[in-house]
């Protein structure tokens, strides 16, 4: 097997110089002259136009249909759906490049797939555009959804139009409002007055999950403010358990990325911690207020609470502003701080006392009363509302006190359990140690105990207390808190789906009655131009104005319309059963197809949509509309696999000396490898941004797909980078998949005309068998790679380089004349087409067309299936030799080459057979025996060999007589 060792040595095609030089060269040369370029757009055409004509017909092969039924031959591939906002930017490209690829992949393995593709065509840029332009946002969505249309299909795409719909027609609408009211029925869709974002540029409340860090609308940027208002709710806290413990599932096998499983899991926010009970006093009169419930995570800080804070909306500081005036001034302008903001207002006449002196009375520190303040920072919706302020260990806190006591000292009541611990215990500086440690003898009878069991202790002990009528009841409790929120679901908007409610001055909000559904969007006037401020609904008095399904009366139509994130919660169900009329699926169209095998969109979604998506599917699978909910493995999750994929940054320009942004044509790319700003003839600064207008440095994908054709563009963009990682956008660099498909293109020629050469030269018969050999080696093993790539890895930009190695193997591949290397190159070329197809759809099948030498009853590539490989045959011909060094007593005797031993052999508790093998190898040898035989060495017990060491994996053998 030389060739064979030729190839772990590093060169592939190391054959006899002679098989090199032969005539068989030439063979090469005639096939890549006859056909020097491509013409991809002409390929793209003549595919697009073909595909076109047979989905027309039954017989369509990309549409192969397996109709058995078992949910194992189906395969459910999703991009998330895009929102029609006219142009289809370089990370929609990506995103469908990927689902496309590995919904082909599945197809050609004989899946029943479905790929289809839909719009989000309710929200505000429609609303915005709209009101910009004045025009009806149905009309501008209708029209934008025709020219993306358009640009996805030159991409090459292979789409089930036949399931699209958008979110926006009443036929999908009104399923949407049959859910609502699936959920108002069991109590988990409800109004409440509450607290809100609202965001004063788009005139609409928000999600607490759409206001960022730093308390801006994801949308409009400005800062939003707080109101409160009557609102509709989706209760997302009643799945909250399952929300989280479910993650585990997923995180199994990397189904979905850790990143957006940790982004999840901080969102739903479990914290265990205690409640702790702080009584309060007025300091002048003594007399009592209701006491202060905290919540804290840190029970082992209580010695070190120097303040306790309530939030604005405590009912403490809410009864104490109606009666004074300052207080209620500083609630009304607290909206306008900055969420970082430490601002507090000390509540005059009022002190908080310590539980922890009900456990240790003699400890002086804690028996002094404490400030209460009111303040900002401390949330309303979080634990109790009220937080015992801990400068010391806190950052919050230190900060909080910082600012409204100045220069007090600061209580240090733990330690990191390394160094100086227990001396300390008040005025320690000013570093705040805010991680668990040792307590301080500020901690009294609790000095020296780690925080952990600090806390176990400490609030066992209180709880103990808290029996003795002393205490009053109790004063430490262990409970646990949760981050997570109900959906605020409300708009104050017109474009989006209307709640199917009517309010009624009797009966109050009543559902309206299913059958009435859908609660068709009113159409706007002739003339009336959205504006900005208000909720048109109201002023369209023909909609707004019905009676109540309950008593008949007059009533009015909520006006509110559902956030967005609604209809793409469950849109994914949709697709599997896009036309149903009555329902928005049936349990059987659910069954077979729920859940989404691959998932695929951006980052950017790991907590809202995918959060809304999972609670709707988990509600939705206890109802009649998916019964089984995936299986008793699944729990109701509605994606399997998930895959992120990272944006698109493009090539930016900027002047280094006053770091402006150019624009294109204020750089000279004459000499692409040194740009000059035209302006001064120097150098700019080169760097990969997102893409945005502002930059100057959006690629438009529809011009690149004219200029390199769409399949190149596919590979190229799969070949930059990583799936989930950022792709920085180089053109230039698109030349190299251009140059591997034309490779391709010769390679397929090639194999086309190598049989009829065959009768020129014979080769050897040994030549000829490691040329086949080899190529089976190259075309297994290239197989085994891609199909790893799609079917687990989703490494797509490895899977184009081996491809890519594949190609180069077969076109480096000397010639030879034996029908066998014929057989094995043919084979080799077919196999490597029906990989790219996924990749390059078009291209493909160009290629097929020439390999089966009559374009009419060759058939489609698509129809012909993946290739496989077969392990076997690649563990035989991967077999590979290594030098073995004999050596007798420690002297080299000689060198020989033996195969390599198997995997399990090396293992170290089989050294013992490896012995016996290497020796094996080493006697059935010509040199070996010979060796045998002068020596006159015996093996075995009573032999005069004493013992035999094989090291380096059996490459050294001593045998020591
Ligand atoms: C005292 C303390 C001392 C705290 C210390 C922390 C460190 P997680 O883990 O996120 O649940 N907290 C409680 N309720 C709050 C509210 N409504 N608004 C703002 N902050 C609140 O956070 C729990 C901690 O957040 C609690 O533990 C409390 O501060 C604060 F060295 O209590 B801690
Ligand atoms: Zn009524």
């Amino acid at each position: 097997m030389r060739a064979l060792t030729a190839i772990a040595a590093g060169s592939r095609w190391s054959l006899r110089p002679s098989l090199r030089l032969s005539a068989y060269n030439h063979l090469r040369r005639a096939a890549s002259t006859a056909n020097d370029r491509l013409n991809f757009q002409t390929i793209d055409t003549k595919w697009r136009k073909r595909w076109a004509e047979s989905s027309k017909k039954t017989s369509d092969p990309q549409l192969r249909r397996v109709d058995s039924g078992d949910p194992k031959d189906k395969a459910y591939v999703l991009p998330m759906f895009p929102y029609p906002s006219g142009t289809l930017h370089l990370g929609h490209l990506r995103v469908y490049t990927i689902s496309d690829v590995l919904s082909r992949y599945k197809r050609m393995k004989g899946y029943d797939v479905i790929h289809p593709m839909g719009w989000d065509s309710f929200g505000l840029p429609a609303e915005n555009a709209a009101i910009e332009h004045g025009v009806d946002p149905a009309e501008w969505t209708v029209t934008n959804i025709g020219k993306m249309k358009e640009q996805l299909e030159i991409m090459n795409g292979h789409w089930d139009w036949d399931r699209e719909f958008m979110t926006c027609d009443p036929s999908f609408y009104k399923h949407t409002q049959r859910i609502f009211l699936l959920l108002h029925e069991r109590g988990l869709a409800y109004q409440a007055e509450s607290l809100v974002n609202w965001d004063p540029v788009e005139c609409t409340v928000l999600a607490n999950e759409q206001v960022d860090a730093e308390g801006r609308s994801w949308r409009s940027g400005a800062k939003v403010e707080k109101l409160r208002l009557k609102q509709w709710f989706l209760r997302l806290t009643e799945f909250k358990e399952a929300l989280l413990n479910d993650l585990d599932s997923l995180a199994e096998g990397d189904r979905w990325p850790e990143r957006v499983l940790s982004m999840q899991r901080n969102w739903v926010g479990k914290s265990t911690g205690t409640k702790l009970r702080f009584d309060l006093e007025v300091s002048s009169t003594g007399k009592e207020l209701p006491s202060v419930d905290v919540f804290t995570t840190r029970a082992d800080t209580l010695y070190g609470v120097q303040y306790v804070a309530l939030s604005l909306r405590h009912p403490i500081v809410q009864e104490m502003a109606k009666e004074q005036p300052e207080l209620q001034d500083f609630i009304d302008k607290a909206s306008k701080f900055s969420p970082d903001s430490k601002a507090g207002f000390r509540l005059p006449g009022i002190e908080a006392s310590n539980p922890v002196r009900y456990i240790s009375s003699d400890a002086h520190s804690v028996a002094l009363p404490l400030p209460v303040y009111a303040a900002p920072y401390v949330l309303e919706e979080y634990g109790t509302g009220a937080v015992m302020g801990v400068p010391g260990h806190d950052s919050r806190d230190y900060a909080f006190w910082r600012e409204n006591e100045g220069n007090q000292a600061i209580r240090v009541v733990v330690t990191p359990s390394s160094g100086n611990s227990l001396a300390s215990t008040d005025n320690e500086g000013d570093q705040v140690f805010v991680h668990k440690g040792v307590l301080t003898a500020g901690s009294d009878r609790f000095a020296g105990i780690a925080s952990d069991e600090a806390i176990q202790r400490i609030v066992g002990e209180m709880q103990e207390e808290s029996r003795k009528p002393r205490t009053w009841g109790k004063l430490a409790e262990h409970t646990e808190n949760w981050r997570l929120r109900d959906w605020l679901i409300s708009r104050q908007r017109y474009w989006g789906t209307p709640i199917p409610i009517i309010n009624c001055k009797s009966c109050g909000p009543v559902p309206v009655p299913t059958s009435d559904l859908p609660v068709v969007h009113p159409k706007l006037r002739e003339g009336q131009v959205l504006g900005k401020g208000g909720n048109p609904l109201n002023d369209i008095p023909e909609w707004l104005n019905t009676s109540c399904p309950k008593c008949q009366g007059p009533a009015k139509r909520e006006t509110d319309t559902m956030d967005t994130f609604m209809d793409s919660s469950w849109y994914f169900f949709r697709f599997a059963d896009p036309h149903n009329k009555d329902e928005p699926i049936s349990a059987q169209a659910a069954d077979a197809r729920l859940p989404v095998d691959i998932y695929i969109g951006g980052v950017e979604h790991a907590i809202l949509h995918l959060l809304y998506a999972r609670f709707i599917s988990k509600f939705l699978a206890t109802t009649a509309l998916w019964p089984s909910g995936g299986g008793p493995d699944n729990n109701g999750e509605p994606f399997r696999k998930l895959i992120t994929q990272g944006m698109v940054h493009g090539r930016t320009y900027t002047d280094p000396a006053t770091g402006r942004f150019l624009k294109p044509d204020e750089v000279d790319l004459s000499d692409p490898s040194k740009p000059k700003m035209k302006a001064s003839g120097k150098p700019p600064n080169v760097s990969f941004e997102k893409m945005s207008k502002s930059k100057y440095n959006g690629v438009d994908p529809g011009a690149c797909i004219e200029r390199y054709g769409a399949d190149t563009t596919r590979a190229h963009i799969l070949f930059q980078a990583p799936v989930s990682e950022v792709l920085e956008w180089d053109e230039d660099r698109i030349v190299g998949i251009q140059r591997w498909l034309n490779r391709v293109w010769r390679v397929v020629q090639r194999a086309t005309t190598v049989s009829t050469e065959s009768n020129e030269e014979q080769s050897s018969s040994e030549d000829s068998r490691m040329l086949t050999e080899d190529l089976l080696l190259q075309q297994h093993q290239a197989v085994k790679l891609v199909t790893t790539a799609l079917e687990s890895t989703f490494a797509l930009n490895t899977m184009i380089s081996d491809l890519i190695k594949f190609t180069n193997a077969l076109d480096d591949a000397p010639s030879a004349s034996s029908p066998a290397v014929t057989a094995a190159y043919r084979d080799g070329a077919r196999a490597l087409v029906r990989m790219i197809a996924p990749v390059a759809p078009a291209f493909a099948e160009e290629c097929w067309e020439v390999l089966n030498g009559d374009s009419s009853s060759a058939g489609s590539v698509f129809a012909a299936g993946f290739p496989t490989h077969d392990p076997d045959l690649l563990n035989k011909l991967s077999r590979r030799s290594q030098p073995c060094s004999v050596q007798l007593n420690g002297k080299l005797k000689f060198a020989l080459d033996i195969p390599v031993p198997e995997d399990a052999l090396l293992a170290p508790a089989r050294h013992e057979q490896l012995v016996q093998w290497v020796v094996d190898q080493v006697r059935a040898s010509e040199r070996g025996q010979k060796l045998f035989e002068k020596e006159g060495l015996r093996l075995g017990e009573d032999g005069n060999v004493r013992r035999v060491v094989v090291v380096k994996g059996g490459r050294t053998i001593n045998i020591v007589r």
